[in-house]
Order: structure tokens, then C-alpha cells, then sequence
């Protein structure tokens, strides 16, 4: 398949250690999918589907044990300790290397090498980068093929070039005690052990295009962001960019996949979606920030998925996709999930593998982490621009958290360093408010806490920089927070398709069409400059929740002082800064 003297020589090297049976390189063809498919029906590996209602899709169940991204098994392997910051793990590169070469050392004994070379981003993109994982798991190329561009024409491309990441993934036992997600961001390697989970396993993903990107961009003027993007298309066609950060499970998928209101789509506002997980990020020619979603698929949580929440992932869903951990109906070979509909099948099997009623158990059948992988192309508001090599201009970069209290609907920050002080201080509340009590706040520093590749306090001042690089190109910086609760812990603001609302203030905003109150921390719309109309809400509501409450926030500083902390001196003085105005003004 190539003649590229560093991938063949890294081949040999990796063939000789996990001496595996059978070595077949993934070339991108569907009559291989087609086989791999089959051959992990023989096995058992994956159940196929119901071929006239879900064509092409399949069912796969991981280990019980082996159901989630594992934090406190993930390591960032930089030669000095420091430089992977207080909120990593670390392991010495040597030592690592060492022992997860003794724990995949013969364990492809009896099973194939699989080889993927994959683009993550438009094969050819100036933005895109290659990498090539090896794996024992047929799971695994099938989720790869969907999640990335595969095959023969990403080793054309790549010619004799050494720039690519290696990617060594060997399931090994599936011990938990002998799992480790280990990233070399110095060699741009990983290495994943004993896992057959998604997030552990697919090496493009967050492995790659957050902790090993973010690495690389800061070393060449990029930014690698756990971003969705989408596209806002107004009524005479012109459509704005935005990009926005939320920590897992605050709604990523929905808001990239959002169906305005009827008072909107009626005059023919529409929404495009172009990611919904990751953004890379590099200025372009014309000096704006281009950005490109590097995957070309969905790996979404299942649960909660449904035709009110989110109509166009469930449509993404309906064709070649693989359900991982979900329930099999076995009525009528279908998936089933939580939140999917009111219909539980009785004659089902639950996501462990066991008979599962889903009118009388009273445990839950799908895994609430169950996933769907989904082919981009599926979605039916996927961007024109999704394949476009040049990305797309970011108009505007929105943060967001969970939070009952404190921050308001919508606030614009005052300028790029003020945005990167917003971003930095992004929280979420961890448990449920039902009684309309303050969840304990956990900060994720632009949703990027688990998957930053190098040292925190020196990734705030890579976005620092990519202010002075973008200069007054730079895009407005926002934070919105959907999740305000009342006393009785009711949501105060609908969400889902009205969050439409907040962007259309946010597009008028990056176009100067629309005013705002400067706050103490940042500018807020007035209650009047929300669209309400179609919406049964009170204005007075609408108020509460865009009110900036200086005594709350004065409390709010206090964390975030405590907080940076933690990245002692090499937290940018220009966040310092941030802060101490940030406290005069709530002051004053
Ligand atoms: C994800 C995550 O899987 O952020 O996307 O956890
Ligand atoms: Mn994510």
C-alpha cells in the first residue's frame, strides 16, 4: 500500500512485538467493510440489525467492565513531569514505553493486525493531519471508518512525509487493572491497552485530535478545540460560523444539530451543522480563523436521543451505523435506548447481554453511556461545507456550562483576553439540582480539562497568542448557560431549538446589529433584544436569568482564584489580570 520508509519501518518494529497471525491493511473499500462486517457477525462480535429498517447498521456489546473513557488510566507521557501540568497524569515516556510494550508483547498471537491509515479532517486539507493505528479489533476499524477518512488515497497523500501520529491499539484481556491510554505528545505516538471501548480505543478521536492536536497547534499556531461548529444560515442565504465549547454531556450534539423555532425556519432561517465534537482551528489567507471539523462521524450518546431532542442525529442513525451498549429488540431486530420513546420492547436483551423486559425491569436496559457511531453524511443538515479542505470562517466562539445559578443566559466578553479569561473559568455543576440546590461547581477550562496534551497554564497562553495572531479578526467570544433552575429546580429557559434565539443575538452581535449593557462581567442583552415571539415566556423570566448578580459573582472569583492556583506560575499574567479587574468591577 506505500513505500514510505517510516511507516513501513515502525510496521516491522510493531509486527515483530505482537506477532500477530494475519496482517491486513484497511484500504478503504467497501467490499472490505462488507467482509470485516460479516466476519464479526461469525464471531459474535457484532449482532447485524434489521437490514430493511436500519440498513447496514449493527449492534456491538464492550465488556462489562470497559464502558467509558477511563481519566484516571490516561497518562501524558512528556519527557518532564512539568510539562504536563497539574491536571494530567503522567507517566515517564521511557518507563511507559517499556511496560505497555511488555503488556501487548505476543497478545496478537492468534488474531490479525488490522493497519488504518486515516485523515482526521478532509483528506488533503492544509488542516488536516494523518495517523495510522494498527489494532487487533474489527470494532474498531468499523468505527474508524466511519469516525475518520480511510484507506489508500490518505498513503498517496502522505507520500514519504514522517508527519503522521502512530497509534498502537491491542485489547489485549481487557484488564482493568492493565488498562492504560497513554499519549507521547514529544514522538506522536499513542498507545491504548486492554480497552475495546470507543473513546480508549479510537485513536483519532480525542487520543489524537484533542491531546496529541493540541500539542501540535500550539507548537504552529493552531488550535485543536473540543468544539462543535455550525453554520446559521439567515434568510437571504448568508450563513455565519460559530464554534462552541461545552464540557461532555451539556448538549454538544443537540445544539450543533438544532431546529429553529417555526417563527424562524417559516422565514427561512436554517442551521448547518459541520461538528459536533471537535473544531481545529488556523488562520487563513484572508487572515479570519478557518476551521475544520477533523472526524466524519458521530460518536453520540444514545440515551436521551429522540425525535423531540434531537431529530436530525436520530435520522443520522438510520443507516451504516454501529449501536454500541444499547438494547436489542429482539421483536423485530431492531436497537432500543432510555429516552428513545415511551415504547420499552418486552421481548429485548439488555445491554449486558441479559433477557431484558422493558416494561417490568427496573433496571435500565441501554448503558447510560450506550453510543451510536453515524456516518456525517447521513445527517440531514450536514453542511455543504462539511468536505470543504479550506474550513469554514469562525465569526464567533461560544462557551458554555451547567449551571442553576450565577451565570446568565447569554454574556458577550469584552475583548479576546477577557474571552480567554471566560473560557478559562468555564464550570459545570456536578449533581442534579432538583431541589434547586447549587450542584458542586467543576471547572473545565474550555470543556478541555480531560483531553489538553500539555500543560494548562501554557495552553491559556496559546489561545493568549492566537489573539495577538488573529488580531482584530479575532471572533467574539460568548458564554450562554441553558440551565438556569427556578427555587424548585424547573429549567427557566426551554432550550433545545429556542436556544436558536440566543444565536441569532450573538450573529447580530459579530455583525454590530444588536445592542447589549456592559456588566461587571462582560455585556448582556437586554430582555428586550431575546425574541420571545412563539415563546409562552414571561419577560420578567427572561430578566432573572440575564441579570448579573455582583454578589454572587464576588463569591464565583473566589473559586476561580482558588482554582488557578493550581497552575502556579505558569498561568498567563494576562488571566491574573483578568481576574483582578474582573473582582474591581464587581466591587465598584
Ligand atoms: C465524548 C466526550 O465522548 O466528550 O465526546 O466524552
Ligand atoms: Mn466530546
Amino acid at each position: 500500500m506505500t513505500n514510505n520508509k517510516s511507516v513501513l519501518k515502525w510496521l516491522d518494529e510493531m509486527q515483530a512485538l505482537l506477532t500477530p497471525d494475519k496482517v491486513v491493511w484497511i484500504d478503504g473499500s467497501k467490499e472490505q467493510v462488507e467482509a470485516l462486517r460479516a466476519e464479526a457477525c461469525e464471531t459474535g462480535e457484532m449482532i447485524k440489525l434489521n437490514q430493511e429498517k436500519l440498513p447496514e447498521c449493527y449492534l456491538h456489546r464492550t465488556a462489562v467492565n470497559d464502558v467509558a473513557r477511563v481519566e484516571g488510566r490516561t497518562f501524558i507521557c512528556s519527557k518532564k513531569e512539568e510539562d504536563a501540568g497539574p491536571t494530567n497524569n503522567w507517566m515517564d515516556p521511557e518507563k511507559a514505553y517499556k511496560m505497555l510494550f511488555d503488556i501487548a508483547r505476543g497478545s496478537y498471537k492468534g488474531r490479525t493486525m488490522y493497519i488504518i491509515p486515516y485523515s482526521m479532517g478532509p483528506v488533503g486539507s492544509p488542516l488536516a493531519q494523518i495517523g495510522l493505528e494498527i489494532t487487533d479489533s474489527i470494532y474498531v476499524v468499523l468505527n474508524m471508518d466511519i469516525m475518520t477518512r480511510t484507506g489508500k488515497a490518505v498513503l498517496d497523500t502522505l507520500g514519504d512525509s514522517e508527519d503522521w501520529i502512530k497509534g498502537l491499539h491491542a485489547r489485549c484481556d481487557i484488564d482493568e487493572e492493565k488498562r492504560y491510554i497513554c499519549h507521547f505528545p514529544e514522538d506522536n505516538y499513542i498507545i491504548s491497552v486492554n480497552s475495546g471501548y470507543g473513546g480508549n480505543v479510537l485513536l483519532g478521536k480525542k487520543c489524537f485530535a484533542l491531546r496529541i492536536a493540541s500539542y501540535l497547534g500550539k507548537q504552529n499556531e493552531w488550535m485543536a478545540e473540543h468544539m462543535l461548529i455550525l453554520g446559521i444560515e439567515d434568510p437571504s442565504g448568508n450563513v455565519t460560523y460559530v464554534s462552541a465549547a461545552f464540557p461532555s454531556a451539556c448538549g454538544k450534539t443537540n445544539l450543533a444539530m438544532l431546529i429553529p423555532p417555526e417563527g424562524y425556519t417559516s422565514k427561512g432561517y436554517k442551521v448547518w451543522t459541520v461538528g459536533d465534537d471537535i473544531a481545529w482551528m488556523r488562520k487563513g489567507e484572508d487572515g479570519k480563523l478557518y476551521a475544520i471539523n477533523p472526524e466524519n462521524g458521530f460518536f453520540g450518546v444514545a440515551p436521551g436521543t429522540n425525535a423531540k431532542s434531537n431529530p436530525n442525529a436520530l435520522a443520522s442513525t438510520m443507516q451504516g451505523t454501529i449501536f454500541t451498549n444499547v438494547v436489542h429488540n429482539l421483536d423485530d431486530n431492531t436497537v432500543w435506548w432510555e429516552g428513545l420513546d415511551k415504547n420499552p420492547p418486552e421481548n429485548a436483551v439488555d445491554w449486558v447481554g441479559e433477557p431484558w423486559n422493558g416494561k417490568t425491569s427496573d433496571k435500565k436496559g441501554a448503558h447510560p453511556n450506550s453510543r451510536f457511531t453515524a456516518p456525517a453524511k447521513n445527517c440531514p443538515c450536514i453542511s455543504s461545507e462539511f468536505d470543504s479542505t479550506k474550513g469554514v470562517p469562525i465569526s464567533a466562539i461560544i462557551f458554555g456550562g451547567r449551571r442553576a445559578q450565577t451565570t446568565p443566559l447569554v454574556y458577550q466578553s469584552r475583548d479576546w483576553n477577557n474571552g480567554v479569561f471566560v473560557g478559562s473559568i468555564m464550570a459545570s455543576e456536578t449533581t442534579a439540582a432538583a431541589t434547586g440546590a447549587v450542584g458542586v461547581v467543576r471547572r473545565d477550562p474550555m470543556a478541555m480539562l480531560p483531553f489538553c496534551g500539555y500543560h494548562m497554564g501554557d495552553y491559556f497562553k496559546h489561545w493568549i497568542d492566537m489573539g495577538e495572531v488573529l488580531g482584530e479578526n479575532a471572533p467574539k467570544i460568548f458564554n450562554v448557560n441553558w440551565f438556569r433552575l427556578d427555587d424548585e429546580g424547573n429549567f427557566l429557559w426551554p432550550g433545545f431549538g429556542d436556544n436558536f434565539r440566543v444565536l441569532e443575538w450573538i450573529v447580530k452581535r459579530c455583525n454590530g446589529e444588536a445592542d447589549a449593557n456592559e456588566t461587571a462581567i462582560g455585556y448582556v442583552p437586554a430582555a428586550e433584544d431575546i425574541n420571545l415571539e412563539g415563546l409562552d415566556m414571561d419577560i420578567d423570566v427572561l430578566k432573572s436569568i440575564l441579570e448579573v448578580d455582583n454578589e454572587k459573582w464576588l463569591k464565583e472569583a473566589e473559586g476561580i482564584e482558588e482554582f488557578y492556583e493550581k497552575f502556579g506560575d505558569r498561568l498567563p499574567q494576562e488571566l491574573r489580570d483578568q481576574l483582578s479587574s474582573l473582582k474591581e468591577r464587581l466591587s465598584k
